[in-house]
């Protein structure tokens, strides 16, 4: 049988790893990330499965024989929450467990590596699943300069299993909703029907560094003048293709030198997008660079574009859909929804390789990616049982 309170315990023990005030600092290979998974290897053990870290630092509890994957990822952003990722991997443990003890079904777990995208995005699971070579990855480098070969290198003797996919007979991953959307409709269960694509460059604008008072304005090539320029036209030109769905955002700027009286020489800036549409998200790039060419031939300023990365939207596995339907139905009659994911999920990567589906649970106020972030436990309590359900394991 499933234990709730062992759940709920064992997240808060995940909790504490990295912990910052109500939220978590646990970035991929950081100590608290690596110091986590070696917990996390530790109640695997305990559960009967067999531990294995692979070369990216995905760790795997592995079952006998074929088996239905369950898990989520246990990195977390910069500054995250306390949900994102874990619960799903901590349901995957727990009912892991009930399924040992309950003489089956056969389920294996994972908490795959860089899902918040240190060095990119969903980089664990997307080199697991081909998307992505070792090698392409160990190239990418955080936004501090250091690589993903430097950082998985802390990994030591741990990493380097080789995990076949084959012996999954499918994937369903739990996680909190990180939108609004459940807990303002006083609802439970989310069965996701498909997880949005995204695409993402890193740019540069070049000027000239100069003084902040003898430099007359007209005369200035300041690079925050020409980022400030192009996210001013950019909104309104993506007004003619996008859909109330459709998002972007520059959440990264690094402005040089940044200093209080020096006109910026130079910034450096993420720019994202993403859409259940994989043709709009082409028409939102070709918009998003006219208009990055456009501002540095009008303002003097060198352009660079690099460091794309990107996932193609993905629908759900419809068998699984249904078991997660049914189940919500049993757990929740009437508090449940189908819905889109409107954050990326390593679902999206593991669905190359096989059936793969999702769920997700309230989060309050429809906060995530940040210290506030947080579930009634009861939700999280539901959406175990959910899971258990769709997954073969008396709830
Ligand atoms: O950005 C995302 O959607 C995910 O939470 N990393
Ligand atoms: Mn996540
Ligand atoms: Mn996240």
């Amino acid at each position: 049988m499933l234990d709730p309170t062992r759940f709920l315990s064992d997240l808060h023990d995940l909790r504490r790893i990295g912990v910052q005030g109500s939220g978590v600092i646990r970035p991929a290979y950081s100590a608290p990330d690596i110091a986590a998974r070696d917990w996390l290897a530790g109640k695997i053990a305990e559960a009967g499965l067999t531990a294995r870290f692979d070369a990216m630092g995905n760790l795997f509890g592995l079952a006998e024989g074929p088996s239905l994957l369950l898990g989520s990822h246990s990195d977390t952003q910069p500054t995250g929450g306390w949900l994102d990722g874990a619960l799903g991997v901590i349901a995957a443990l727990e009912i892991a467990r009930a399924a040992r003890a309950a003489g089956g079904p056969a389920i294996s777990i994972v908490s795959f590596q860089d899902e918040e995208g240190r060095f990119g995005g969903t980089t664990g699971s997307a080199v697991w699943s081909g998307l992505l070579s070792l090698a392409e990855a160990d190239a990418v480098k955080d936004t501090d300069g250091i690589t993903l070969a430097a950082a998985r290198a802390d990994l030591g003797a741990r990493s380097g299993a080789d995990i076949n996919p084959a012996q999954f007979t499918g994937y369903i991953e739990l996680h909190i909703e990180q939108g609004p959307t459940l807990d303002a409709a006083g609802e439970q269960i989310g069965v996701v029907t498909d997880i949005v694509g995204y695409r993402e460059i890193m740019v540069t604008l070049s000027g000239q560094q100069n003084h902040a008072g003898t430099t007359p304005m007209a005369l200035r090539k300041d690079a925050f003048q020409g980022l400030s320029a192009f996210n001013t036209r950019l909104n309104d030109r993506l007004r003619n293709v996008v859909t109330p769905q459709s998002v972007w955002t520059i959440g990264h700027v690094a402005l040089s030198p940044n200093a209080a009286s020096i006109v910026p020489g130079q910034v450096r800036f993420s720019m994202q997008w993403r859409d259940g549409d994989d043709a709009r998200l082409g028409r939102m790039q070709s918009i998003i660079e006219t208009v990055l060419n456009e501002i540095a031939a009008e303002m003097g300023l060198g352009l660079e574009i690099g460091g794309f990365v990107g996932l193609e939207p993905v629908e759900m596995d419809a068998g699984l859909r249904a078991r997660l339907e049914s189940a919500a139905e049993a757990v929740a009659p009437g508090r449940w929804r189908r819905m889109p994911s409107g954050a990326l999920h390593d679902a999206t990567n593991v669905a190359r390789l096989m059936p793969v589906a999702m769920l997700f649970v309230p989060s309050i106020g429809g906060v995530s990616h940040a210290f506030e972030e947080d579930t009634h436990e009861a939700d999280l309590v539901a959406g175990l049982r959910v899971l258990a359900q769709a997954a073969g394991v008396q709830a």
